[in-house]
Parts: C-alpha cells; sequence; structure tokens
C-alpha cells in the first residue's frame, strides 16, 4: 500500500481514505449538466482546459526567475526539479523579495491567467459576465518541506463579500498525488460549518478560526467521508465552490508542485475587499 502525507502526517492512500475524483471533462459543451455536476459534486475535475504548451511555458518562466541553487544541476526550468537546496537567504514563500511575489506582478502571469478558456468556463458556471479577482495565489512546494495546505474551505478566507465565488486551481506541470495534488472531502459542500467546528480544537492552529485541520487522515474519519484525488496534467483545471473542504498532500518527487489559484465572481457581486488587490505572502488574507 502507498503511503501518501500531508503536513508531514503519513496517510494511507488506500479506499478507506480516498477515492478518485469524477471527470467532467464531457460536460463542457452542455452548460446546464456542467452546472448540475458542479453543484452535486462541490467542485468539477476538467482535463485540458489550458494549453498543455502554454502551461509548461508558464513553468519555465517562474523556475527561470528562481535563485539557480534551487534546480537539479542538468536539468532544464520546464522541468523544475528540486536541488534539494534551499537558495541562502531566501525570503519567506510569496512576501517581496520572494521569486512568486514578484511573478505574479509580471505580464507573463497576467496573460496566462487572461486565457478565454478560463473566463469562458466562470461565465458558463456563474451564468453572466464574470471579473476574476486580481488576488491570485502562486504555490510552490518542495520535498521535504513537509508543508501542504491544510483541510479548508475558502469561504472562511473570503466570508467579506458575495459568497457566490468560483476558484479555479491550476496545476502549472504535471502534478500527481506524490507531488502534492489538492485532495476534496467528498460532499463535503453540503455540510452545516458546525459539523467540523470541532476539529479546529484538534488541529495545529487551535487558535485561528480558518483552517479546519492539518490532520486530513481524522478529518476524513470524523466526518465520514474520503478525499477524492487526481492524477492531474499540465492543462488540467480544477474548479470549486468556496463551501467545500479541500486540502493539499505533501510534495514528495523530485519535481516541484507550481500551481496557481484564482476566483471568480459575477459582475456586479460585490467581492471581498481583501482579495482586490496583488497577492503577497504577507497579506494575512
Ligand atoms: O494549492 C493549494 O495547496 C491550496 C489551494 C487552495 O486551497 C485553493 O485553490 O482554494
Amino acid at each position: 500500500m502507498t503511503t501518501l502525507s500531508s503536513n508531514g502526517l503519513p496517510l494511507s492512500f488506500d479506499e478507506e481514505l480516498f477515492t478518485p475524483l469524477r471527470d467532467s471533462t464531457e460536460l463542457r459543451s452542455r452548460p446546464s449538466s456542467l452546472r448540475a455536476r458542479l453543484r452535486a459534486d462541490g467542485c468539477l475535475y476538467l482535463r485540458g482546459v489550458l494549453a498543455r504548451e502554454d502551461v509548461l511555458r508558464l513553468r519555465e518562466a517562474y523556475f527561470a526567475s528562481c535563485d539557480p541553487v534551487l534546480l537539479a544541476p542538468g536539468t532544464t526550468h520546464r522541468e523544475g526539479v528540486f536541488s534539494g537546496r534551499v537558495p541562502p537567504g531566501l525570503p519567506a514563500h510569496g512576501v517581496p523579495g520572494h521569486p512568486a511575489h514578484a511573478f505574479v506582478r509580471t505580464e507573463t502571469f497576467h496573460r496566462f491567467l487572461a486565457d478565454p478558456a478560463l473566463s469562458a468556463l466562470a461565465e458558463t458556471l456563474l451564468g453572466g459576465p464574470v471579473q476574476m479577482l486580481p488576488r491570485r495565489i502562486l504555490r510552490h512546494f518542495h520535498r521535504g518541506s513537509r508543508l501542504a495546505s491544510r483541510a479548508h474551505v475558502d469561504r472562511d478566507y473570503m466570508d467579506r463579500g458575495s459568497d457566490r465565488v468560483l476558484t479555479m486551481w491550476i496545476p502549472v506541470g504535471d502534478c500527481p498525488p506524490a507531488t502534492g495534488g489538492l485532495v476534496y472531502l467528498e460532499g463535503s459542500h453540503t455540510l452545516p460549518p458546525a459539523a467540523y467546528a470541532p476539529l479546529r480544537a484538534t488541529g495545529d492552529r487551535p487558535g485561528d478560526r480558518r483552517p479546519i485541520s492539518h490532520d486530513l487522515t481524522t478529518t476524513a474519519r470524523a466526518l465520514g467521508r474520503r478525499w477524492m484525488w487526481a492524477d492531474y496534467a499540465a492543462g488540467d483545471v480544477m474548479v470549486h465552490l468556496p463551501h467545500i473542504i479541500h486540502a493539499s498532500l505533501d510534495t514528495t518527487t523530485d519535481a516541484m508542485r507550481l500551481s496557481v489559484d484564482a476566483r471568480f465572481v459575477r459582475c456586479g457581486d460585490t467581492p471581498d475587499p481583501r482579495w482586490l488587490r496583488a497577492w503577497s505572502g504577507d497579506d494575512g488574507a
């Protein structure tokens, strides 16, 4: 049996804790079925929304902007293979001075996210003209860090505006579970928040009301649900609702995990004001 981990805690990759995400790619040409699937599942796994080459070019551009110490000798920026060494003096992820902070402010990044495939998908799902919120996050994980995203719902991080928000999670490179893919707790968008609130007291951040838990095994067992996973490829896009519980796995491969997450609201809806500025790792939102 394979063992994965999240935030350093081992997780058995078995049928008790995991089940594959339903592939909704074929519904893309049927808007009402696609919307119904999103309501039913709380998320959509869509393959090949973006051109693989465009995604890999973004990966290449980001790693080219990093200190070469980070990359294994003899490998390319596009591969993004970790050398095992973090550049000395590297600031915390996404804060000024870290390459991710500069990269989300580049024309290359803006052009990538302006791909009409993304806005067209959001318009189909939200049923009208949309706006992508300016706070777009670039996440970068490497093996050995034992860092991953804790189980959470997006609404707890953006609760000062309309909850008619869609998140798109875009792996920037192939991303099987061992590279640190996103996982979703099945049917959890229908749970009342009171059902998972007690888990916060058992997590590693009991003073923070936003993350639910760093412990994905306990979360799955306490709520009697499995984590839905996929073997993501460059070009795939996940869409999810703000009330579904999700988390990420640790990166244990040599290939580094790079991803972007962006949010859409309907034009005319009031967005959370904290999401109207470019992302910075220290913006507290
Ligand atoms: O990429 C991650 O680890 C977390 C992403 C996430 O939580 C989101 O896109 O809502």
